[in-house]
């Protein structure tokens, strides 16, 4: 009953937030017969943003004992013998009033109390309300995961009639089978999205990332565009045509070319991972990658199409091409005074490395904004238009954001937090690789080192001994412009390995040209998402006798 508890304040203040959303999005999921295929929302339901708005409206309140209540008799029930429900039973359970149930093979479900804690958003749970989950987690794999199971056990109550087990129409047409094959040196950290780092052996070999071993962060699967028919859709000003843009029109305006690192804010997450549980794709040192990209500024397309600066409309939302089953897009904004401004050099890219981007990297066209976090880099890129308000997107409101440690899955209040944009000063080390054997004597330390919003690093100091003395290391990789310095430097040091010592414990932390630099643990930059993990990045090597 733990979950429950834990539900339970949270839940009183969303059980007023579900009401509209979610009796909205179950006639829909609910107004056709128990079938898989007929209660497949992609048939029924297209996602719209104004929905997510209507989260906040006030209803009915569920008593707090009625819940408990309610929810205990049915854990009892569930734990002598299983209750017994059919399909079409389910079928009504569908919104709060009715409570909300799923299935997942023949076990039931009520999990109205954990809708608005889920880490997809409440409004991707609702999809599944009165059905089956397997349609929707063949699509993200995420839920693999025996932590995931565990919690879903939780909240059983009971069992589908033997005589009306999972329908034979649920075999699912894959929708990843067309995702392209991918480089196997890539370290995979999911396959269903498609998500994987650049091994730590490759990463610093090369100041630019070989496209092939290029990070790569998917939500969906990659959608397959045919670059003839392509149109970028740049929404004008009201009273303004919009732009539509073929990549013919896109290559007409003057083509612009920048080195710029991406990094995913989750990079390093798995450092937070040994601090505390945290939810995210557990990624290693990986998450980063250089690249040399070339499009068209951002700043010439929305001027052509009419725009300026302007203190009402102040964002740039990006649609991707990339859809869920209800057609939610992903999406992401930046600020417009960002965009607008010729020296943020943000880039509509249609090459990476004097190749046209390949399918994972966004083909035709991404979006590039050098300094920020890669998460607004969205990639097949769909549509642009500016906004009075950040997109709607849930990885610009629901994702993507920093906490305190004490703020968990209880009591965080995503609209408390400004969306990442810059990312702070980080470094990792690349070699060696924790746990190796180095050869007494001399020992070579190698990594990266980067800061957003075009800081410059401007030193990486390397200890050998845990903290207690440091040595400066060499900056390779280009000169960097003031302010612009869009990419990472790569950095090694040769050092002696001080005579008897069979353990190293190295340490690097980098500096930035605003003299920000690294916190030294993790601890206290722990967040429930794990993002923005840059604590100084810590290796233990044996010495050879
Ligand atoms: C009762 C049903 C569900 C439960 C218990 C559940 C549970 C969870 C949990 C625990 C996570 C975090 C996993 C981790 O990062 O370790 C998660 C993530 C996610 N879930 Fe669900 N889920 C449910 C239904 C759904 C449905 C129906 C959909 C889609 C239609 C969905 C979409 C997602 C997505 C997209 C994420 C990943 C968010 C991200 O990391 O970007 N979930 N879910
Ligand atoms: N359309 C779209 N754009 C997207 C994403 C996505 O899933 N869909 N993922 C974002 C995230 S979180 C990251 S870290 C970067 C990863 O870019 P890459 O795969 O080219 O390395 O793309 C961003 N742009
Ligand atoms: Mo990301």
């Amino acid at each position: 009953m733990l979950l429950l508890h834990r539900a339970v304040v949270p839940g009183l203040r969303q059980a007023c937030r579900l009401k509209s959303t979610a009796s909205q999005l179950c006639i829909r999921a609910c107004s056709t017969n128990d079938s898989f295929q007929s209660q497949h929302p992609s048939l029924a339901f297209t996602g719209d943003h104004s929905s997510t708005r209507g989260w906040r409206v006030v209803g009915t309140l569920l008593g707090l004992g009625a819940v408990l209540a309610y929810h205990d008799h049915r854990c009892k029930a569930a734990q002598k013998s299983p209750r017994i429900y059919t399909r079409k039973e389910v079928s009504t359970h569908c919104s709060p009033e009715t409570r909300i149930w799923v299935t997942l093979g023949n076990e039931v479900f009520d999990v109205t109390e954990f809708v608005e804690l889920h880490p997809g958003g409440p409004a991707k749970l609702m999809l599944a309300a009165g059905g089956p989950l397997e349609p929707f987690w063949a699509l993200y794999a995420v839920h693999n995961q025996s932590h995931v199971r565990e919690l879903l056990a939780e909240y059983k109550i009971g069992e589908l009639s033997p005589e009306d087990k999972a329908p034979s129409t649920l075999k699912t047409s894959d929708p990843y089978a067309n995702d392209p094959v991918r480089h196997p040196a890539l370290k995979v950290n999911s396959q269903r999205p498609y998500n994987a780092e650049s091994p730590p052996g490759l990463l610093t070999d090369n100041y630019i990332t070989p496209n092939p071993i290029f990070f790569t962060r998917n939500h969906l699967p990659v959608p397959d565009l045919d670059p003839a028919t392509y149109r970028l859709n740049v929404v004008g000003p009201s009273g303004r045509k919009s732009l539509s843009l073929s990549l013919a029109d896109l290559r007409k305006f003057p083509k612009h070319e920048i080195t710029a690192t991406l990094q995913c804010a989750g990079n390093r997450r798995s450092e937070m991972t040994q601090v505390k549980e945290v939810r995210g794709l557990d990624w290693n040192t990986g998450a980063i990658s250089t690249a040399r990209w070339a499009g068209a500024r951002l700043c010439d397309v929305l001027a052509k199409a009419g725009h300026r600066l302007s203190e009402s409309e102040s964002h740039v939302c990006f649609e991707g091409l990339d859809s869920d089953p209800t057609g939610t897009a992903y999406g992401a904004s930046i600020p417009l005074a960002r965009a607008m401004n010729p020296e943020a050099e943000v880039l509509l890219a249609y090459e990476m490395n004097g190749q046209p981007l390949s399918r994972d990297h966004g083909f035709p066209v991404r979006v590039v904004v050098p300094g920020v976090v890669a998460a607004r880099h969205v990639k097949w890129l769909g549509k642009v238009s500016v906004e009075p308000q950040e997109s709607f997107s849930h990885w610009q409101r629901r994702d993507y954001k920093g906490f305190s440690p004490s703020v968990d899955w209880n009591n965080v209040d995503f609209d408390s937090a400004p969306s990442i944009q810059e990312l702070p000063i980080q470094s990792a080390i690349t070699e060696p690789q924790e746990g190796a054997t180095v050869e007494s004597g001399e020992v070579t330390v190698k990594g990266y080192a980067w800061s957003g919003g075009g800081r410059a690093v401007i030193r990486v100091d390397v200890s050998l001994d845990g903290g207690l003395t440091w040595q400066t290391a060499e900056l390779d990789g280009e000169e960097q412009r003031p302010r612009k310095a869009w990419a990472w430097r790569l950095w090694q040091l040769q050092a002696t390995v001080p005579p008897g010592k069979k353990e190293l414990n190295i340490i690097c932390k980098a500096v930035d040209d605003s003299y920000n630099v690294q916190p030294d643990t993790v601890a206290p930059i722990w967040n429930l998402r794990g993002v923005l993990s840059n604590a100084w990045h810590r290796v233990r090597v044996h010495v050879a006798p």
